[in-house]
């Protein structure tokens, strides 16, 4: 057993601090029991996840960078005022003014690193790398959001809710702001996106907590099958302790709720979302904030670039790979084609056929597909095989080429001499 500094869990476990990492061994803390729980309901709370150090210090930089707590709303006024977030907020203790976005200042020299610790939180970045099967990971997404208490149902964003005549503040997935991958059902979710909310402070009922739906309550293929209808039966409210973290897909379906003032009369809900991806040269267009729908842009403006754009142009502003790559398999093209109506998948579908058929006839004829793939194909180590196949195959046609060239000249030398 290692004896290390660490920030005490409550059930045990032990992240080393920083600093420290390098010599201590260590611990799993989200176990691969509950990533298997998370695969198959499609979320996972764990309650306490930051130790009670880490979540009042997160909470203080959240209240110094993004928006003050329910008495400084009250004091301000509590006006239903435009501020962080497209919503109500208070101003910030310490920054000059609201900052939603991950990083955040450590006005306090926090010793746990105050906000920013949420989104690279080691135990956070450990449990991602075993959901997505992979080290090469990236942070995309950590931001900011309140919740005061307010009567009648209104949200942080400025909207009542349930809003009947607003689907988006009923049950939905994320996928739509986060990604601009296809859509797809949550059980058929491939988990290289993962989506996290963190609760700062403890949700009690009342709270307006976040709901979410099991994968095994949605069957939106069955006839009269709603998300909302479901939920009555089947969402679990993420009611917690502070420092709480809810992993969830991009996928799974959830909703937020009414802040109830009938029994919590006052109060916040600060809450930190944080998603993390793939960082494969091909997963790129997946979701970090300045290639998702989040970062910029609006809906209007991504179908326009989306469906307009050259697969070159989508290249280089989206990291969309190019036609040949292999995740341009026709099952992704056309989930992708389902999303985007109007985006062309002619180039893509043209490569991949070329590829395939290049394949199936073990490559003797390499010709345009062989320089296209050659410049196409994502450096991974199962690429290289065909690369080099593709490449041996483009030298042995141009050989070929060359030979059939000098065969034609020498006969046509020959029927120039014979008619002398
Ligand atoms: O904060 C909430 O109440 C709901 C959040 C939500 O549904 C979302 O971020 O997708």
């Amino acid at each position: 057993m290692h004896s290390c500094p660490n920030d005490g869990h409550d059930d045990g476990t032990t992240t080393p601090l920083e600093g420290h990492a390098a010599v201590c061994v260590a611990m799993v803390y989200v176990t691969d029991e509950q990533i298997a729980q998370y695969k198959r309901d499609g979320y996972l709370i764990i309650p306490s996840f930051l130790s009670e150090a880490e979540s009042a210090d997160a909470l203080e930089g959240f209240y110094d960078n993004f928006a003050g707590p329910y008495d400084d709303w009250i004091a301000q006024g509590a006006n239903p005022k435009p501020g962080a977030h497209g919503g109500f907020a208070a101003d910030p203790r310490k920054a000059g003014g609201a900052t939603t976005v991950f990083p955040w200042g450590n006005f306090r020299d926090s010793p746990t690193g105050g906000l920013n610790l949420c989104p690279v939180h080691p135990d956070l970045i450990d449990a991602c790398e075993r959901i997505i099967g992979t080290t090469n990971i990236r942070l995309c997404e950590g931001h900011c959001g309140i919740k005061y208490a307010m009567a009648d149902g209104w949200r942080q964003s400025g909207k009542r809710e349930p809003d009947p005549e607003n689907a988006r503040d009923g049950y939905h997935q994320d996928y739509g702001n986060n990604t601009i991958g296809p859509g797809r059902a949550d059980v058929e979710d491939d988990y290289q996106h993962i989506a996290c909310f963190y609760c700062l402070d403890g949700v009690s009922p009342g709270h307006g907590p976040i709901q979410m739906l099991r994968h095994s309550a949605t069957k939106p293929n069955e006839e009269g099958w709603s998300a909302q209808h479901a939920s009555a039966v089947d969402s679990e409210k993420f009611i917690c302790p502070p420092g709480s973290l809810c992993f969830y897909s991009i996928f799974t379906w959830h909703a937020a709720s009414d802040w109830n003032t009938d029994v919590a009369p006052t109060g916040a809900r600060p809450v930190m979302w944080v998603s993390y991806s793939n960082a494969d040269r091909n997963r790129l267009w997946d979701g970090g904030r300045y290639f998702s729908i989040k970062g910029g842009g609006n809906g209007e403006g991504w179908r326009d670039a989306i469906t307009s754009f050259t697969p070159r142009q989508l290249n280089v502003a989206f990291m969309l790979p190019m036609p040949g790559d292999p995740l341009w398999t026709d099952e992704f093209t056309t989930a992708f084609a389902g999303r985007w109506e109007g985006w062309d998948r002619t180039p893509y579908d043209e490569a991949r056929g070329k590829l395939e058929l290049f394949q199936l006839e073990g490559g003797d004829d390499a010709g345009d597909v062989g320089a296209l793939a050659l410049s196409n194909l994502a450096l991974t180590a199962e690429n290289r095989e065909l690369k080099a196949k593709l490449a041996a195959a483009a030298l042995t046609g141009a050989e070929e080429e060359e030979e059939e060239e000098e065969e034609e000249e020498e006969a046509g030398a020959s029927a120039q001499l014979s008619k002398l």
